[in-house]
């Protein structure tokens, strides 16, 4: 069945020369360089499926890029992103010349020593650009080609898509795998609060009711086909819902984080709470807008310190010693970072950028809610975490008080995705915490204020000059570099400021943060200038910003 790929790929071939790399989450470029990089993943992901013998996932999307890209991820068993010896073989595999492609194929076989005669289940779902359509069909016949048995699902979001495969490989235990099951899930989970009489009394139908900004993209689809199973217990109003505005153009969690402004197309009243998605509902960021026109952001670490600060209280209640854990990256405002650690008290990870690290670290915990300051993340529970949280729940000889603790705790390990950062699931579990603690979106923004920061980026020749370690927060080289910025650093109060190589970009990103906008804008332009002077900066010197 091999040469018979082979064969079939001769449908799919690959431009010459070309080369593309599976970045930090997957490939991602023009949709026109990706038709057989798709078939390609297809083959690949049999491959893996036979290996593990498990179910994996193909998500055709790029995200939150712009409507003319496309891109693809792929999606372990546990439903967690593929784990990286297998990016590297994925790079290699879109990147063999056509006449290498048997090769290549055949060096993984080897290497992972795969049994060829092992079934394969491949899991397949697309956003809603227009060449996704076609690109999820090179996928499936890819699969197909390798004699492997494949699932379209269609339009998903991707966190859908990563749920499913989870589902799927514990034979339900997670829940059903088809996107009625997840939303039955979801809003059970959800709604139930409700049935146990904790949402607070002074939640009215003004505190139910939230503007989502959809992204013109998959997530608005779902939202509307999740509206009926919320039972009227939030109330959405759907803006950038695809009928008319162009995919993440001027709207959309990236957008919103990187403008600091409300997305186009979203009509929101002062001090009403508003969400917007990122293009493949994986990322989420709250706003409102305060009387004076003030627009404020809640983004990754806003909603980690108010989940993280619910669950803490919630493992008070029932007395339950469980070990709860923060993880974020060196992009974590520093407010947040010490609100966590000196009034929380909990414990605080940082990790490289990038979710799989973040993944990974949150796995050490018994509950470890990771997020990226750009508003990916979810919360992990251990095994034994769930399992104790289960039997208060169920103990019928357990005070009142605690046993609800234990229930809002079950609805939360129910309510959250645990395999993948996902908007809709987040997103639930924020509007809960509101309705039951009765809080607005004013007070959740005064738990603690941000520092003020920028984000810079420099253009040098080669980027691979920085190297970074401390999970990003120290430049090792270029010499001197590190040097130049703990003594920019002194200069002002407050001040933090890292660098380093962009994973999905060739640009080096520059981050500051000080007691005013002026320093910390002051400061990102310095440093700027030092890993232009130090890192073989290309173009014109960068200039003040003001
Ligand atoms: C990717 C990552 C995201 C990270 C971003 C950083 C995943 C699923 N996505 O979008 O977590 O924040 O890259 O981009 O891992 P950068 O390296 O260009 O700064
Ligand atoms: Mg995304």
């Amino acid at each position: 069945t091999t040469l018979e790929a082979i064969l079939y790929s001769s449908l799919h071939p690959k431009p010459a020369g070309l080369v593309l790399q599976y970045g930090t989450a997957g490939f991602r470029t023009n949709a026109k360089q990706l038709d057989h990089v798709m078939f390609r993943m297809g083959l690949l992901a049999t491959l893996r499926s036979k290996k593990t013998e498990a179910t994996i996932g193909v998500m055709v999307t790029a995200s939150h890029n712009p409507e003319e890209d496309n891109g693809v991820k792929l999606v372990d068993p546990m439903g967690e992103m593929v784990t990286p010896t297998w990016e590297g073989y994925a790079t290699q595999l879109a990147n063999a010349e056509q006449e290498d492609l048997l090769a290549a194929l055949k060096d993984v076989i080897e290497k992972e020593a795969i049994n060829m005669s092992q079934e394969a289940n491949v899991f397949v779902g697309k956003d809603t650009r227009s060449s996704s359509a076609s690109l999820s069909q090179a996928v499936l016949d890819g699969v197909s080609a390798l004699g492997g048995h494949s699932k379209d699902y269609g339009l998903v979001t991707t966190p859908q898509l990563h749920y499913m495969v989870c589902c799927q490989n514990t034979q339900g235990k997670y829940g059903e795998a088809t996107v009625e099951g997840y939303y039955k899930k979801l809003c059970q989970a959800f709604i139930h609060p409700l049935h146990l009489g904790v949402f607070a009394s002074n939640c009215t139908d003004d505190q139910k009711h939230l503007s989502v900004d959809g992204a013109n993209g998959i997530g608005a689809l779902k939202v509307r086909e999740m509206e009926s199973h919320l039972k009227k217990e939030l109330h959405i109003s759907l803006f950038n819902d695809g009928s008319k505005g162009k995919l993440n153009h001027q709207c959309g969690a990236d957008f919103v984080k990187v403008q600091q402004n409300a997305p186009t197309g979203i009509k929101i009243n002062p001090g009403e709470r508003g969400c917007s998605f990122d293009g493949d509902a994986d990322r989420i960021v709250y706003y409102y807008i305060d009387s004076e026109g003030q627009f404020h952001l809640l983004d990754g670490d806003k909603i980690a310190t108010l989940i993280s600060t619910f669950l803490k209280e919630l493992l008070t209640q029932a007395a339950l010693d469980l070990k709860i854990a923060v993880v974020q990256t060196a992009y974590a405002n520093g407010s947040s970072t010490h609100y966590l650690e000196d009034t929380m008290k909990v414990i605080v990870r940082c990790t490289k950028t990038g979710v799989k690290h973040l993944h990974h670290a949150a796995q050490e915990f018994d509950i470890g809610v990771y997020f990226e300051a750009n508003g990916h993340g979810t919360v992990l529970f251990s095994k034994a975490a769930e399992e104790k949280i289960q039997q208060l729940a169920e103990n019928p000889g357990a005070d009142d008080e605690r046993k609800r603790a234990a229930l809002l705790l079950q609805n939360t390990v129910n309510v959250i995705n645990q395999t993948v950062g996902d908007a809709i699931s987040d997103m639930l579990l924020i509007e809960a915490i509101l309705a039951i603690k009765g809080m607005t979106i004013q007070q959740w923004d005064a738990i603690y204020s941000d520092l003020p920061n920028r984000q810079l980026k420099v253009k040098v020749s080669d980027r691979r000059v920085i190297d970074t370690t401390d999970a990003e927060r120290r430049a090792v080289s270029p010499a001197g570099l590190q040097e130049a910025i703990d003594s920019l650093v002194k200069k002002y109060r407050q001040a933090r400021s890292f660098v380093r190589p962009s994973g999905t970009e060739d640009v080096v990103r520059v981050y500051a943060e000080a007691e005013t906008q002026e320093s910390a804008d002051d400061l990102a332009h310095e440093v700027s200038l030092a890993v232009y002077r130090l890192a073989g900066g290309v173009g014109d010197e960068p200039k003040p910003l003001h």
